[in-house]
């Protein structure tokens, strides 16, 4: 039997007594050990109608036992969906009916929310976390030893939403190659050997945390501090007996607020970096001053896992994501035309490589919108490649806010707000925020004569969006600006509201 992934990152460590992850409480899981529980749940699956192929929907919290089901899941030879804690019951709802899982695995705490619509959709349901995870208790009871079911380089091995410009999100179809290759190619390239020791303060249910974190992790056999947060006080104690951390820019904005943050805190650790959104030019500079490491920044997507990366020997240049990764393909293209740009000049950044996902989940069309014929993936992302080969992202031409790392589409807030009784229309946008990159702003046109209630409009979004999705400050204005084609001009909308002094949480 061959499972392509599983063979690289778990098999591998059958018999190897290193510690693997170490935990919030003390307590350390070997590797050895990771294996045999990823094998009790692999069982699990098999018993709760898992077969190859199907979908497992996992939203739970940051656990030993989440890694591991994601190895079961790689062995039962199924489908891993991660999806956000943050995420409500309404965005659950899309996400399960688009994926039609066979099983979904929740928060112990969110059981009962998810027993109906579980149901709805003809899937079992399985509980992680505290006492009565059903998960971990089913599998205390099995062997230890599990069949692996064959899998090939083309099958997919994860599903990763993503949100979409038409507000609908996509899945990510991702396979075996897709996963394996990248983690390969960031092993080799940053040097990740089982000396290293990760802090890990990343979620597990996106690309960064999972595979790029986890992945290389594993295949390297390095060890890994799992933090269930992101929390700046434990960072700075877990610094000095550690090597590498991979993080969003606000972890390093975060760092630099706290004096604690010193040179002689970070002096065991080999690199530090960065990604998910982009590092101002400033803190790379002001880190590299306090600490005396330069960070290294990357760019990747969830469609392609990474894609560039700063060299780990040469220079990192601040405000570039660097380079193509070997054995990818990244070019700076017309974005009528496809055809390549010379260095200098902006374009649409394109990837093509054995890190470009298969395609978006049952969206055929959407799929080939954005997958050329040439297998070349349009980002979205505007490039420009310096005379000696650095690229930098210098905008994007998909309508995208970042905030801590988490892309938010406005069209999925704007669709919300333009519902609600009395909004005309809406615009929502991106200003410019020290902690998180970005801040969420929305622009709300009441209806003539409307009175819009605020308070309400507040809770309809607090019940149908994440928190990381909600506005930070809601304007009321008479009218939007527009162009000559009756577009709204957001890029002024942007502007003006960057200067202007905010009520932030005004409501
Ligand atoms: C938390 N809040 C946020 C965010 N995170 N609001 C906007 N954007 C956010 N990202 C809300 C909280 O709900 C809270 O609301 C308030 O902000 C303050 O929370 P705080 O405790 O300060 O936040 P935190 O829990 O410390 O989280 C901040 C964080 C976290 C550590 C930066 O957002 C994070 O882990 N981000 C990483 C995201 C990531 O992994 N992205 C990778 C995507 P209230 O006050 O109401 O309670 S993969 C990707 O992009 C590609 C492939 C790539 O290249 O990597
Ligand atoms: P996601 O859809 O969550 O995978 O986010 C992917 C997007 O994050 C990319 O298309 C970029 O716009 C952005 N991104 C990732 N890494 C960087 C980076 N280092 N600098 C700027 N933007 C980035």
């Amino acid at each position: 039997m061959t499972n392509t992934l599983y063979d690289s990152l778990f098999a591998q460590h059958e018999g190897n007594e290193a510690p693997f992850l170490q935990l919030d409480d003390g307590r350390v899981v070997s590797y050895d050990a990771f294996h045999r529980r990823a094998a009790q749940i692999a069982h699990v699956l098999k018993k709760s109608g898992v077969s190859p192929g199907d979908r497992i929907v996992v939203q739970a919290p940051k656990l030993a036992d989440t890694i591991a089901l994601y190895a079961a899941s790689v062995q039962a030879g199924a489908v891993y969906m991660p999806l956000n804690t943050a995420y409500t019951l309404a965005e659950l709802d899309y996400f399960i009916s688009d994926a039609q899982p066979a099983l979904i695995v929740c928060d112990t705490k969110d059981k009962a929310e998810l027993e109906q619509l579980a149901a709805r959709c003809g899937a079992n349901l399985l509980t992680l976390g505290g006492e009565d995870s059903s998960l971990s208790h089913a599998a205390d009871e099995q062997p230890c030893v599990f069949e692996t079911l064959d899998r090939g380089a083309e099958d997919l091995a994860a599903l990763l939403y993503t949100s979409g410009t038409t507000g609908r999100s996509k899945g990510a179809m991702l396979s075996h190659r897709n996963l394996l290759s990248n983690a390969q190619t960031l092993v080799d390239l940053w040097g990740i050997t089982n000396v290293d020791r990760l802090v890990h303060a990343l979620p597990i249910f996106h690309t960064h945390g999972l595979f790029v974190a986890m992945n290389t992790s594993l295949l390297a056999g390095a060890k890994v501090r799992l933090m269930e947060r992101f929390d700046v006080g434990v960072i700075l104690d877990e610094l000095p007996r550690s090597t590498l951390l991979m993080g969003v820019p606000t972890f390093y904005t975060r760092l630099l607020a706290d004096e604690g943050f010193t040179n002689e805190v970070t002096g065991n650790m080999r690199l530090f970096i960065s990604g998910s959104a982009p590092l101002l030019a400033e803190t790379h500079v002001a880190f590299e001053a306090r600490t005396g490491h330069r960070i290294l920044e990357r760019y990747g997507m969830t469609e392609t896992n990474m894609n560039t990366s700063n060299p780990y020997s040469g220079e990192r240049r601040a405000g570039t994501v660097g380079m193509a990764l070997p054995g990818t393909e990244v070019i700076v293209t017309n974005p009528e035309t496809g055809e390549s740009l010379p260095q200098g000049e902006v374009g649409m950044i394109e990837v093509r490589g054995p890190n470009v996902f298969k395609g978006y989940w049952r969206m055929p069309e959407k799929t080939a919108e954005e997958l050329r014929e040439n297998e070349f993936f349009i980002t979205g992302d505007l490039g420009r490649y310096s005379e000696d080969g650095y690229l930098s992202i210098v905008g994007r031409s998909k309508d995208l806010i970042i905030t801590g790392g988490y892309n938010v589409y406005p069209k999925e807030i704007e669709d919300i707000l333009n519902d609600f009784n009395g909004v005309l229309e809406s615009a929502v946008f991106g200003v410019p925020d020290s902690d998180f990159g970005e801040a969420i702003i929305a622009v709300l046109v009441a209806d003539p004569g409307a009175q819009l209630d605020m308070k309400k409009l507040a809770e309809t979004v607090k019940d149908k969006l994440s928190r990381f999705k909600h506005p930070r400050s809601y304007e009321i204005v008479s009218g939007l600006p527009r162009n000559t084609m009756g577009k709204v001009q957001k890029n002024v909308l942007r502007d003006q509201y960057s200067q202007k002094e905010l009520q932030v949480g005004v409501l």
